[in-house]
């Protein structure tokens, strides 16, 4: 089935500079990007698209890191995107990555791990919605 899925590359990849080579294992493993903006949350924005995770230890201090700079958000579009991105994106925890991952590659550590990607259909379509609209597709 041909899924979209929010792909998200966090501050500390687009401050070390990494975005441009996350862009391209995005178009190099098949997916297509039908959507694409930068921009900066604040700390507001980040607390309400990370609402599920509001009763978790790490939720203040993930807000703030997601706030702290310009992200890029992009919709990914391809044959079993969901999955397929969770794994190009690798394991939460940068250090239990696979090798050739983009948080083995590019995060530093669990908080600081360089993208996040929706994890079922369910988030996918919420996420979408909190950044785009429906004309911003391409
Ligand atoms: O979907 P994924 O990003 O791989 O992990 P989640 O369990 O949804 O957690 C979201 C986000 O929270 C994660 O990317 C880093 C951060 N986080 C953390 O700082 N400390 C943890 N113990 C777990 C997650
Ligand atoms: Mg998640």
């Amino acid at each position: 089935m041909v899924e979209r899925t929010l792909s998200i590359i966090k501050p500390d990849c687009v401050a070390a500079k990494n975005a441009g080579k996350v862009i391209s294992m995005l178009e190099e493993n098949g997916f297509n990007i039908i959507g694409m903006k930068k921009i900066h949350l604040t700390k507001k924005q980040a607390k309400k698209f990370y609402i599920v995770h509001k009763d978790r230890p790490f939720y203040d201090s993930l807000t703030d890191f997601m706030s702290e700079g310009p992200i890029v958000v992009m919709v990914l579009e391809k044959e079993n995107a969901i999955a397929d991105y969770r794994k190009l994106m690798g394991a939460t925890n940068p250090e239990e990555a696979e090798e050739g991952t983009i948080r083995k590659l590019y995060g530093s550590n669990i908080e600081r791990n360089a993208v996040h990607g929706s994890d079922s259909e369910e988030s996918a379509n919420y996420e979408i919605k909190f950044f785009f609209n429906e004309l911003e597709l391409v």
